[in-house]
Order: structure tokens, then C-alpha cells, then sequence
């Protein structure tokens, strides 16, 4: 398998697929192509049908769109592990991420992902504090749902680790970058998540980059 990814310090739909074949330490190899290169379509060109990164390419097969990959990854390579178990809660887990890949574009827009930035909070506009506030509202009903039966809290959202995580992955980073203001079991999810090795070599990956993209800067 080849993932062709965008700049590792500001690719938030990068990030997902890549967490996840990292996570659970599938094989495969990547291709970065940097999104401030002024040839950068000319680079997509041969992988990306739309133009766009991340793009999984396996065999013959091209998939684009990164909860499309994940959702791939898991049918031909986990077994299903990395949805849960349950009907309900997959299609809980399921309604969490299509709410993530269509929704919060305030947060999107205002506070782009930027891994190796400086973490220090930000003015948050009343768009980007309703945002915040929806995932709150999301993370604690999840973590709440699936702790054990000592009630401990879950360290991911639907128990074990799963592709609603990865999908999260990037608002995790954003929060941390601009030190958004969270409760404590939101917190202690958000310092497992940042944690993870798999993340951690993501992130030593994005320090280590030197490309600055001027407009994701804030
Ligand atoms: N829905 C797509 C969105 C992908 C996307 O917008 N990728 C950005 C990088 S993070 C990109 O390729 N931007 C280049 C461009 O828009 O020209 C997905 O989930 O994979």
C-alpha cells in the first residue's frame, strides 16, 4: 500500500488514515507532497483523481477521501476491529465521523491544523466556540458510554481504539495547539490520544518538516 499525504505538520486529512495504518502497524509506504509547492496539481496528478490528499493506492485500487480509506483499510486488512463490535455503537460511531468529515468548518477555518505550533490560546469567534463545544458535547457522551464496568473512563471514544479516534486525531491536535479550554475527562482523552506512539511519530515527523504554509499560521 502507498498513502500519498499532504505536509505532516498541517495535513489534518492526512493525518487519519496514516494514524490509523500506523496504529495498528499495517505495512505500507508514503508519499508526501507538499501543499505549498507551487507544482503541487502537477505533483497529484498521477494519484489524485481530485486533486486532493490523502489517497490510498493499493494494487490497482485508488481510494480517495480519508474516511473512505479508513473504511477500507479496516474491511481488507483489520478484520472490522477498528469499528465497534456493537450494531448501535457502530452506527453511533459511524454518525460521529460523518458529523466530523461534513461539519465544523469554523473550527476548521479559524484554526487550522498546525502540529508543531507554539500551544497558546486564541480569541475564539462564536462560531469556533459552538464548534468546540458540539465535540465536547460528542467526546464526553462516547467516553461516558464506554468506560468499563469499575467506571473508569474509556481511553478512546467507543472503548478500543477505532477509526472514529482517527478521525478525531486532528481536533485533538487543534485543541492542544491553541489550548482550548476543555473538562477533565475531555482532557485525559485528548493527553492519551497525544500520547499514542503513533501520533508521536507523526508529530516528530511535522517538527522535523521546515515548509511553513503562511495562511495556516494563526
Ligand atoms: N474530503 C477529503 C478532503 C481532502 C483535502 O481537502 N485535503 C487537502 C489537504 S489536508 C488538500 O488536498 N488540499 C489541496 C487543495 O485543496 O488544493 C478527505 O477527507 O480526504
Amino acid at each position: 500500500m502507498k498513502l500519498v499525504i499532504g505536509n505532516k505538520n498541517y495535513s489534518s486529512w492526512s493525518l487519519r488514515p496514516w494514524l490509523l495504518l500506523q496504529y495498528f502497524q499495517l505495512p505500507f509506504e508514503e508519499q508526501l507532497i507538499s501543499l505549498a509547492a507551487a507544482d503541487m496539481h502537477a505533483q497529484m496528478a498521477p494519484f489524485c483523481p481530485n486533486y486532493k490528499v490523502p489517497v490510498l493506492l493499493d494494487g490497482s485500487l485508488t481510494v480517495w477521501d480519508s474516511l473512505a480509506i479508513c473504511e477500507y483499510i479496516n474491511e481488507q486488512y483489520l478484520d472490522s476491529v477498528a469499528w465497534p463490535e456493537d450494531i448501535g455503537q457502530r452506527a453511533r460511531a459511524r454518525a460521529v465521523c460523518a458529523e466530523m468529515h461534513a461539519g465544523f468548518t469554523q473550527l476548521r477555518s479559524c484554526l487550522p491544523m498546525n502540529c508543531r505550533r507554539e500551544p497558546a490560546a486564541l480569541e475564539l469567534s462564536d462560531g469556533v466556540k459552538a464548534d468546540v463545544g458540539r465535540i465536547i458535547e460528542i467526546w464526553q457522551q462516547c467516553l461516558s458510554l464506554n468506560g468499563n464496568s469499575s467506571g473508569e473512563q474509556a481511553h478512546f471514544l467507543f472503548g478500543r481504539f477505532s477509526i472514529a479516534d482517527a478521525m478525531f486525531m486532528p481536533v485533538v491536535s487543534r485543541f492542544h495547539s491553541y489550548q482550548i479550554s476543555v473538562p477533565a475527562d475531555v482532557r485525559q482523552y485528548m493527553e492519551h490520544m497525544l500520547n499514542l506512539p503513533a501520533y508521536q511519530l507523526w508529530l516528530k515527523a511535522a517538527q522535523n518538516e521546515s515548509e511553513t504554509i503562511a495562511g495556516a499560521e494563526v
